[in-house]
């Protein structure tokens, strides 16, 4: 084989950020420490029947007072980056008023603490944990205002040292999965109108949140956001499939990903809202399209789509057949071609100046074997399959600058609790010892050699 660096088919560009992801509630515990306020999956978690098990991130993986440990991890992985998300109520208890310092020294000793083993800190200003005591969640424009207010003081307080701030991840997941279907916090299940409005204050906070960064940070401040598109491969690779999964993309986007682009919803969402379009105001649009300085996508999974002369829209997308590969989350469908193509079609439509993969990875059925290490060979081989089409893109010259690992260890699987587990550190949740599973010394050898393996 060739040695590291040399100009191959399987090689990544030199400095490639190589990181993984986390999240504060899925990983801190701590939740009653130092003043952290409740967030709504603190009540969403505690209320009878909404996560397996009843299990909670009160503890979680203990990283509020585990993370030098944390960062031994990612300093032996050779990361070179890793994407953690700031828990709102740990600033401000109440969602907004007084800033809570306990909860900024935290984020000051992680940061300080990555910087100093060489580790870029990637910080996501809301994955999720919403402060509870916010009255209306997101149904009240409100907290669109009030998430601004948060983003630009944090901002403001940790931009000397760190450059890459992502306002929200995962829309979709906030809005219609907490207050459409219900089945994330905080529960609800509202008319399709109200769910509207809800969406339009999700993208509007991510726009004033950009606004207020850049109005606090200092400058060379890079922003951006975690979205996890729908993303949809072009069922052949022939000129008109491509243009239909590209179209596809736009279209099934246009309440978040091309509002956010574009600047403006498509005429075609809002003709199909009909009267259960959301209210816009004055200057939302312009807000909600405000610049980026990079784009990140979750990527997991995907549907294939094809040309369809017939309908109006010119393609259809393929349902996936009850034998389609999965992993053991219900909704994970192995469809490692989506990191190519999500790329591509962003980069076609938008061109954001840079482009990063905030999360990839999977649940599996992992078991501790008698020598106490994981071999998660259903892990590395999804792994293995999606990284590849990730070369794809950075060999065809695609903007693509970095690619964060979901996750660093096994951690709090939101309504799954404990029973879906994506780590590529086992954590033993009586003693929290971590241990690398063998997804994590091949991504250790991935970074290591920079290419394939
Ligand atoms: C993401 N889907 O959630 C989140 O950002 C993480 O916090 C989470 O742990 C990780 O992926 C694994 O679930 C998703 O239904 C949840 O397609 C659901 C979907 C996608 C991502």
């Amino acid at each position: 084989a060739a040695p590291a660096g040399t100009p191959d088919s399987l090689s990544f560009p030199p400095g490639f950020l190589w990181g993984c992801a986390t999240a504060s509630y899925q990983i801190e515990g701590a939740a009653r420490e130092d003043g952290r306020g409740p967030s709504v999956w603190d009540v969403f978690s505690h209320t009878p029947g909404r996560v397996a098990n009843g299990d909670t991130g009160d503890v979680a993986c203990d990283s509020y007072h585990r993370y030098p440990e944390d960062i031994a991890l990612l300093k032996a992985l050779g990361v070179k980056a890793y994407r953690f998300s700031i828990a709102w109520p740990r600033i401000f208890p109440e969602g907004r008023g007084k800033p809570n310092q306990k909860g900024v020294d935290y984020y000051n000793r992680l940061i300080d603490g990555l910087l100093a083993a060489g580790i870029e800190p990637h910080a996501t200003l809301f994955h999720w944990d919403l402060p509870a005591a916010l009255p209306g969640g997101w149904q009240n424009r409100d907290t669109s205002y009030a998430f601004a207010d948060y983003a630009g003081y944090m901002a403001g307080r940790l931009s000397d040292r760190m450059k890459h701030f992502m306002t929200v991840n995962e829309l979709l997941c906030f809005t219609d999965l907490g207050y459409l279907t219900g089945g994330k916090a905080p529960g609800l299940k509202l008319l399709q109108k109200d769910a509207n409005q809800v969406r339009h204050h999700g993208v509007l906070a991510h726009g004033l949140g950009v606004q207020a960064i850049r109005a606090n940070a200092k400058a060379g401040t890079l922003v951006g956001l975690a979205e996890n598109p729908s993303i949809y491969v072009p069922a052949i690779e022939t000129p008109e499939h491509i243009e239909a999964a590209k179209k596809a993309m736009r279209d099934q986007n246009a309440m978040f990903l091309t509002a956010i682009m574009e600047g403006r919803y498509l005429d075609s969402y809002l003709s199909a809202q009909g009267s259960d379009a959301p209210v816009v105001k004055a200057g939302d649009m312009a807000a909600i399209g405000s610049p980026l300085d990079f784009l990140s996508i979750n990527v997991y999974t995907g549907k294939m789509v094809r040309a369809d002369p017939a309908s109006p829209t010119g393609y259809a997308v393929l349902p996936m057949t009850g034998e389609a590969p999965r992993m053991p989350s219900r909704w994970l469908y192995v469809t490692p071609e989506v990191i190519y193509w999500g790329l591509r079609a962003i980069h076609e439509l938008w061109k954001p100046k840079a482009l990063y993969i905030s999360e990839n990875g999977c649940s599996a059925d992992d078991k501790v074997s008698a020598d106490g290490k994981v071999y998660d060979t259903d892990r590395v081989m999804y792994l293995r399959n999606y990284v590849t089409h990730l070369q794809r893109a950075a060999r065809e010259g695609l903007p693509i600058r970095g690619y964060f690992l979901w996750s660093l260890m096994d951690n709090f699987e939101w309504e799954d609790g404990y029973t879906k587990l994506f780590g590529i550190h086992h954590v033993d949740f009586k003693t929290q010892k971590r241990t690398p599973k063998l997804s994590a010394d091949w991504y250790r050898e991935l970074i290591r050699v920079n290419r394939l393996v």
